[in-house]
């Protein structure tokens, strides 16, 4: 059972660590886990061979503790006194053949006085006188609340007047289900039925069924006491129970202590409705933030597509060789000239205000930041990708499949028809020749010799502006291909920001139903101690 839980609390320790290292909880949280482990396992599982029971006297300065304590051990161990409060520190009392080295390390023994009894009948007993936690100042107070933790039956002692204690109240609220408790009112001689009615009442209010309240006169005179009952008890509680029930009980607050720390885990990572909440802003502010980008994308093409447009209406000279825009800019050049320094401060702005926006609503935003702390230095990369593709598609093929033929065929045209023109002006010249060797007509004359080069000129020229016309535009392909890159680009952005989102939500939910397996887990080493220990016990909560 125990080695069962040991593996159990190292599987929570290790969740917690991993957990911790992702940014779902911090990382005191996984101290606060660690210390809890150390102070409550090694207890319970260290080799106990030597470990005492220890009885505790808790309760108001005055009430009679240290009295009471002295009555039990048979002879005048414990400090009593009129001036108040009497006892200042922890005394741990131990059987005088106990030797203090063979306490357990973990026992909060550096800052307790030792001192001894002889009790031969409760040699296996230590007594644990602890001062009044209101009047104590601080550094008892966290000596006292460092041993809360090792006491296996606390008595918690009342008188007829101090029985209402703030102090000592909430602690018995508290703690009632993690010790064994006997509730003993001293000063009897003081006091009267009703209050034991009262007392009773209060207690069974705080959660024990059957408190055990036992009175006690500790002042010369001949007063009706249980004392006698309250020895016995204590004999009984050793025989009965021993230390291993004491132990369990112990095991079963440790228990809660670590379910109630998983729980705060899982409140920690949220719940869904928070994260809902969170989902739709983080829509909106992803919506509103690539847009931006977009504008910025979108006005850096257009100035791009501007300056070729400049470049491409300088007419070039018939037999110049032009040098045309897509020879000035290959797509990859052209991608480069997009993505400024201004477009990544944009992306890392938003996803500066996305993690704000999770910090401020109190959820975990370090697994989120990671993945957008990712997402930043791939998102330049994503942009130019698309564009580059798209340039690429729209630079090789630029203008309409219409425009593109048309362009090809009146290349053609502008040999052909100067050719065409010189073949019929040669045809007319081979046949006006013939003619005037004949002697029919004059061989042709200027007119013929003029007009036949204005024709050739002018089937050269017209179905060249026509060609040049028809070029497409290499400038305008270059708009098309950078907006349609951008469009992608962004649309790819816009799908990484939501699976980065699914991705965060999906490890969340994976944490929570890990919390709730650790905690069923948890829920089967419910012990039978409380059950055993009925009427010493109070119930939890
Ligand atoms: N009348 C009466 N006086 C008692 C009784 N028990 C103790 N006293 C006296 O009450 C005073 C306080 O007793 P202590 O034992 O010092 O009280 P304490 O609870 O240890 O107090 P602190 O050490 O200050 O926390 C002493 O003078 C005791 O003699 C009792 O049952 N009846
Ligand atoms: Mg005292």
């Amino acid at each position: 059972m125990t080695d069962k839980f040991q593996s159990l609390f190292d599987e929570i320790q290790l969740w917690a660590e991993n957990a911790a290292t992702a940014g779902w909880i911090n990382s005191q949280d996984v101290q606060k886990l660690k210390e809890t482990q150390e102070v409550q396992i090694e207890q319970l599982f260290k080799e106990h061979g030597h470990r005492p029971l220890i009885v505790a006297f808790f309760g108001g300065t005055g009430v009679g503790k240290s009295t009471l304590l002295n009555r039990l051990s048979g002879e005048n161990i414990a400090r009593v006194g009129v001036a108040r409060p009497t006892s200042m520190e922890v005394t741990l009392y131990l059987h005088e053949s106990f030797e203090k080295e063979l306490l357990p390390d973990e026992l909060p023994t550096q800052d307790t006085n030792i001192a001894y009894h002889a009790q031969e009948n409760r040699r296996l007993v230590a007594w644990l006188d602890l001062p009044d936690f209101d009047s104590t100042e601080g550094h008892n107070k966290t000596l006292v609340q460092a041993w809360l933790p090792y006491i296996d039956w606390m008595i918690y002692v009342v008188s007829p007047d101090r029985y209402h204690d703030e102090m000592g109240w909430r602690y018995v609220q508290e703690r009632a289900h993690r010790h064994a408790w006997l509730f003993v009112m001293n000063h009897w001689d003081e006091g009267k039925p009703e209050q034991i009615d009262d007392l009773r009442n209060r207690l069974m209010g705080a959660g024990f069924s059957k408190p055990v309240i036992l009175r006690s006169v500790c002042t010369d005179g001949d007063y009706e006491d249980d004392f006698s009952q309250l020895e016995q008890t204590i004999n009984n509680s050793i025989h009965e129970y021993g230390l291993s029930v004491l132990q369990e009980l112990g095991l079963q607050a440790h228990i809660e202590d670590v379910a109630a720390q998983l729980q705060s885990f899982q409140k920690n990572i949220g719940d869904p409705e928070r994260w809902q909440t969170l989902h739709t802003e983080w829509t909106t502010t992803t919506h509103k933030g690539l847009g931006t980008l977009s504008e910025q994308l979108v006005r850096n093409a257009n100035t791009i597509h501007q300056n070729m447009r400049a470049q491409e209406s300088t007419p070039a000279l018939p037999f110049q060789k032009s040098t045309t825009a897509e020879e000035l800019l290959t797509p990859s050049t052209l991608t480069k000239s997009t993505w400024s320094p201004r477009n990544q401060m944009r992306i890392e702005d938003l996803c500066t205000r996305l993690v704000n926006q999770i910090q401020s609503s109190g959820l975990p935003f370090q697994p989120l930041k990671n993945r957008l702390d990712a997402l930043k230095t791939v998102a330049k990369e994503t942009i130019e990708l698309n564009l580059e593709e798209h340039l690429a598609v729209a630079l090789t093929q630029p203008g309409t499949p219409l425009q593109r033929t048309l362009y090809r065929h009146s290349k053609s045209l502008t040999w052909a028809l100067p050719l065409l023109a010189a073949l019929w002006a040669s045809f007319h010249l081979v046949a006006g020749f013939y003619s005037s060797t004949q002697g029919n007509k004059a061989f042709l004359g200027l007119d013929f010799a003029i007009h036949t080069v204005l024709l050739i000129g002018l089937a050269w020229l017209i179905p060249w502006l026509i060609h040049r016309k028809l070029k497409p535009s290499v400038a305008d392909a270059t708009k098309h291909g950078l907006s349609q890159g951008n469009a992608m680009g962004i649309a790819e952005l816009k799908k990484q920001f939501k699976a980065l989102w699914n991705d965060n939500a999906v490890e969340r939910k994976n944490l929570e139903q890990e919390i709730k397996k650790m905690q069923e887990k948890l829920n089967d080493y419910q012990t039978s101690a409380l059950e055993q220990l009925e009427g010493y016990v109070g119930k939890a909560g």
